[in-house]
């Protein structure tokens, strides 16, 4: 119970509503630092989702940048759980992204589950925090031939083991959890 009031206290959630079209819809999550050991390269400080009308930005704040994100979207208030997982890895300086559609959490097994997602972009930003950022088209979030009008976003954060198994897992704004409010397109 101690740990639950404590992340309902470090939450910071804000919606901005869009009344007018030129203005994007956004959230912020603030997440505690130094509540995954060691470096910091998978520790989330801020997770900032802004959905344009072109787009879905999502920007990740860490001590350092590295590791692995995933962000989980939630598109369908129909179908439990998110339906896409834009996972960034980092390699070399930089994230490289990737966009898959996803059932109950997981990515199932087989080749047609990664989602062609031309004009993805990601965004790396050196200094302190670091950011994990992505760029996403609406247009790659669509399912049954429908672009999503409103989203929300969780985030998972990790670093690997030498043997492939995850370490130093973070998320935001909870596990598998979901903020309540959904962000609209502008
Ligand atoms: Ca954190
Ligand atoms: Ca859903």
């Amino acid at each position: 119970m101690r740990r639950s009031i404590v992340a309902v206290a470090t939450a910071l959630v804000a919606v901005v509503g869009a009344a007018a079209p030129a203005r994007a819809e956004s959230w912020t999550v603030r997440d505690r630092a130094g509540d995954v050991p060691d470096t910091g390269y998978s520790d989330i400080q801020s997770v900032t989702v802004v959905h344009r009308a072109e787009t879905l930005d999502v920007s990740v704040s860490f001590a350092a940048a590295g590791g692995i994100v995933n962000a989980f979207v939630d598109t369908d208030r129909t179908d439990r759980g998110p339906e896409f997982r834009i996972r960034l890895r980092w390699r070399g300086d930089d994230f490289v992204g990737e966009v898959f559609a996803v059932e109950r959490w997981r990515t199932p097994i087989g080749p047609g589950n990664r989602v062609a997602c031309a004009g993805l972009e990601t965004h790396t930003g050196y200094r302190l925090p670091d950011l994990a950022g992505v760029t996403v088209p609406r247009a790659c979030l669509r399912a049954h031939g429908v672009v999503p009008r409103e989203l929300r976003v969780a985030v998972r954060s990790w670093l690997l083991e030498a043997d492939g198994s995850p370490v130093d897992i973070d998320w935001a704004p909870s596990r598998r959890s979901f903020p309540a409010a959904w962000v609209a397109s502008a």
